[in-house]
């Protein structure tokens, strides 16, 4: 029975109204320019640069691309090691192989979820070259431990912001941290241009760099500078960037009254947790994750998983498994699950539950529910119950 009802996925993507996707393409067309750096590229790139308060942004054709221009452009040595999370979607970790480094896997703080500065501070060696961090789910990394570490011992700094767009630390935006910064614009991204990515930074001197990187390294007809590869981001990719860009702040208000009705329940809640970023971190509203503590809320992780699958709900374990896991990184000395403990026991932890602006008030019923039923009855399968009235949502 409960099958029959319709699917809620994790995140719906921002869909600009038809007509004026249509109008872009008609633009598009008449100038006959598809591609390369053309105008609707400029007009994104400048009007992402004013968004985000940044010197620049460059577009990438996705958010993995970008991160591997990333660290390309800050010229580290060939075998290098970079300190980085293993709490993190694989493509954090697979551009540092791409760029023939090593990756040293580094545990978690166990509330943010995010690099811990101790544990950097005893993996560094003198191979050490750089520190890749994750602002996951939007929880900042500890961006002035890490920035005085990383001057201590002459370390660059890169930071993966797939989640955290638009967000600021102490009111500063978010990507002046750092030496360069990513930002997925991938479809699942609450700002996307459907595949894409950005770069920013505080080095202007980098846009050049960077330029050059997503551009086969080719500065005109006659001059290739660098070995770059192909990053770049389309004019479709682009006119799409620029109407969802008039649609977020609108979608940040929806989702900050969705998580404002999330609260009351997952805060009462035993044994859950809601992270949310920390005080003095603008929310990107990217997701909603919680974090469940099997023995005080009497059922696991994984067999509320199962629960809410069982309701065609789909939560998504964002993430499991560690990237240290993966046949490619365990037998890396820093991939033993014993050095990460705090990593592993997260990784078991952590659901993230539809979270998007369109969510109806009945689909918001039945995550509820659903949660409510697991907590009241561990042992049951719930049926579906979309009547929200009895539990005054
Ligand atoms: N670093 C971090 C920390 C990241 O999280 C990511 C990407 C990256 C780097 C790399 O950036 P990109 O190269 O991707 O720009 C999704 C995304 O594909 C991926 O971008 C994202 N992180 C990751 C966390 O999530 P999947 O495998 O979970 O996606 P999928 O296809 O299962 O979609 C999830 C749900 O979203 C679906 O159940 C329904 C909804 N959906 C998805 C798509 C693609 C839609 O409603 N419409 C859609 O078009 O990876």
């Amino acid at each position: 029975m409960s099958n029959e009802l319709s699917s809620i996925a994790v995140t719906r993507p921002l869909l600009p109204d038809q007509a004026d996707v249509q109008r872009k393409i008609a633009e598009i067309w008449s100038s006959q320019w598809l591609t390369n750096m053309g105008a609707q590229h400029g007009a994104l790139e400048s009007r992402l640069a004013d968004f985000l308060e940044m010197p620049f942004v460059s577009l990438f054709n996705n958010g993995t691309n970008a991160l591997y221009a990333a660290l390309r452009v800050l010229d580290l040595p060939a075998g290098g090691e970079v300190i980085v999370t293993p709490f993190t979607f694989p493509a954090s970790v697979h551009v540092i192989t791409a760029c023939g480094l090593t990756p040293v896997f580094c545990d978690i703080d166990p509330i943010t979820l995010t690099l811990d500065p101790a544990c950097i501070e005893q993996l560094i060696t003198p191979r050490t070259c750089a520190i890749l961090g994750v602002h996951v789910y939007g929880i900042a990394c500890d961006v002035r431990a890490i920035d005085t570490i990383a001057t201590r011992h002459n370390l660059k700094v890169v930071y993966d912001a797939a989640h955290a767009f638009g967000s600021r630390i102490d009111g500063i935006p978010i990507s002046r941290f750092g030496d360069v910064t990513m930002h997925s614009f991938h479809a699942t991204k609450l700002f996307h241009t459907i595949e894409g990515g950005g770069l920013l930074s505080p080095h202007p001197s980098l846009q050049r760099k960077i330029y050059l990187e997503r551009n086969f390294g080719i500065a005109n007809e006659e001059t290739i500078l660098s070995a770059g590869l192909n990053g770049k981001a389309n004019e479709i990719q682009s006119a799409i960037g620029l109407l969802v860009l008039d649609m977020v702040e609108a979608e940040w208000e929806r989702r900050k009254a969705l998580l404002d009705r999330y609260r009351p329940f997952l805060s009462a809640m035993r044994g859950i947790t809601l992270m949310e970023p920390q005080a003095n971190v603008t929310p990107s509203y990217q997701y909603l994750p919680i974090r469940i503590d099997a023995e005080r809320a009497g059922f696991s992780r994984d067999s509320l998983y199962t629960r809410f699958r069982s309701e065609n709900i789909l939560p998504r374990k964002y993430f499991y498994p560690l990237c240290s896991s993966a046949p490619h990184y365990k037998d890396l000395p820093s991939a033993q699950a014993s050095n990460l403990p705090v990593a592993t026991k997260a990784s078991g932890e952590v659901l993230c539950l539809p979270f998007y602006g369109a969510l109806t008030a009945n689909e918001l019923a039945r995550v509820v529910n659903t949660l409510l039923a697991a907590h009241e009855n561990p042992d049951r399968v719930p049926i579906g119950d979309n009547s929200l009235s009895r539990r005054a949502i």
